[in-house]
């Protein structure tokens, strides 16, 4: 037998100087709600993130989410020099503007009768691989492509039965605090 799933980190992260972004889609709106909230609050109470250095964004869909995460580490980054430009430089402590540190990009796909399914988790998963290769800034796969409701209900930890499953939203939340730590 072994322990299924990702095991606890051997070092300790501290996310108290981190800002991060949640960008997430609304289709399945009831289970990605839960998946956000377990990522934030995980991110808040294990890591100790400022819950005002935690930007939610909303998009329609799962395959918005590379596009949406792509512009809006560009504009946090824009908008970081131009403030330091204005005010003749901040510290980050003082400058809330500040470039997002990780990205975590949350939908649920659930598999339909059509082939859609298979588009957009392909072109989903290689775009937000690409956007985090390309921006440097870690981005975190927060999406879930299940075959049915039940799959996803379980995995946001909303299953209807006794075992109700697992939110791995709050992964998600702990994978962005480490990748962003990382040097
Ligand atoms: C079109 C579509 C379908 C069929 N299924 C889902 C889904 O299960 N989860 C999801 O997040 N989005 C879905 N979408 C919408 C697409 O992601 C996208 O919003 C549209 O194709 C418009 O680009």
């Amino acid at each position: 037998m072994f322990e299924k799933g990702v095991a606890s980190s051997t070092q300790s992260h501290d996310g108290s100087n981190l800002r991060v972004l949640i960008v997430h889609a609304r289709w399945n709106k009831e289970i990605v709600d839960g998946l956000v909230k377990g990522a934030h609050d995980t991110m808040v109470s294990k890591y100790n993130v400022k819950a005002e250095n935690i930007v939610t964004k909303e998009v329609s869909g799962s395959y918005e989410l590379p596009f949406a995460a792509k512009r809006l580490i560009s504009n946090s980054q824009v908008q970081s020099v131009t403030n330091n430009d204005l005010l003749g430089g901040t510290t980050p402590e003082e400058d809330t503007e500040r470039p997002f540190d990780a990205v975590i990009c949350i939908g649920v796909l659930i598999k339909g009768s059509t082939m859609h399914f298979e588009y957009i988790c392909d072109a989903v998963s290689q775009g937000l691989m690409r956007v985090g290769l390309d921006t440097g800034i870690p981005v975190i796969f927060g999406v879930l492509t299940c075959l049915t409701d039940d799959q996803a209900l379980e995995r946001a930890g909303m299953g209807k039965g006794s075992n109700k499953g697992h939110n791995h939203g709050e992964d998600w939340g702990a994978a962005a605090v480490e990748m962003a730590l990382l040097k």
